[in-house]
């Protein structure tokens, strides 16, 4: 039996508590595509520093996740290259100069394979690590990701990655429908739009954490692994 670590760091009323042996670190999405310039994220007009600035302190997350016996899952964003997975609802939305397929500095946009696709280097995944690839926002829908957690006896997740009000809130949201306890991290998730990130954080925490509990990396890493 291993020992349940709290993080009490939030304003809700109860600490998150775990058994490190139970939860998983998901890192959502920390692709070029997203993070880097002349990807999906710039095609649409953002601008990818914020997201850039994450990558240091996702990979120290990592580093003391790892060192302390945690489990980590990696997902991408992305479609195969026929494009039988990207509903045309998707593809065609908005004004992008780059549309999902098109050809851009990082090969295919948002497309399995391509050199934009990739997880950003300094958070590769490591062997053990398993990587979904999702077609959609929320990491649940049509991938193998609940299977996966249920058969290794996961109760709890720890959220980071990109965007936050987008596929690292519907991934949380899909997950506490499906029982999972979550901690999504403030400082190691982010959007292009600061004020989104924030008021995702203040609305999974609301009402009692009605989604989930948020904190910062360091406060999750005292409990795991104090120094
Ligand atoms: C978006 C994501 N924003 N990973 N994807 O399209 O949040």
């Amino acid at each position: 039996m291993s020992p349940i670590l709290t993080v009490s760091a939030t304003p809700t009323p109860t600490p998150f508590a775990f058994d490190l042996n139970r939860t998983a670190l998901l890192i959502i999405d920390m692709q070029r595509d997203f993070v880097e310039p002349g990807g999906f994220g710039a095609s649409l007009g953002n601008d990818v520093a914020p997201l850039q600035a994450l990558v240091p302190v996702i990979s120290r997350l990592l580093g003391r996740w790892r060192a302390a016996g945690g489990w980590v899952v990696h997902t991408r964003e992305g479609h195969a290259s026929d494009l039988s997975d990207c509903p045309p609802a998707k593809r065609e939305r908005g004004e992008a100069k780059l549309r999902i397929g098109d050809v851009g500095p990082m090969g295919r946009i948002l497309i399995r394979g391509e050199p934009g696709h990739a997880i950003v280097p300094e958070l590769t995944p490591i062997p053990g690590e398993p990587v979904i690839d999702k077609p959609g926002k929320g990491a649940f829908y049509a991938t193998d990701l609940h299977a996966l957690l249920q058969a290794r006896g996961i109760t709890h997740l720890v959220l980071a990655g990109v965007t936050t009000e987008v596929c690292v809130q519907t991934t949380m949201r899909e997950a506490n429908d499906r029982g999972y306890v979550c901690l999504l991290l403030e400082d190691a998730s982010g959007s292009y739009f600061p004020s989104f990130h924030q008021a995702t954080l203040e609305m999974v925490r609301a009402q009692g954490a009605i989604v989930g509990w948020t904190a910062t990396s360091a406060e999750l890493l005292a409990a795991v692994s104090p120094l």
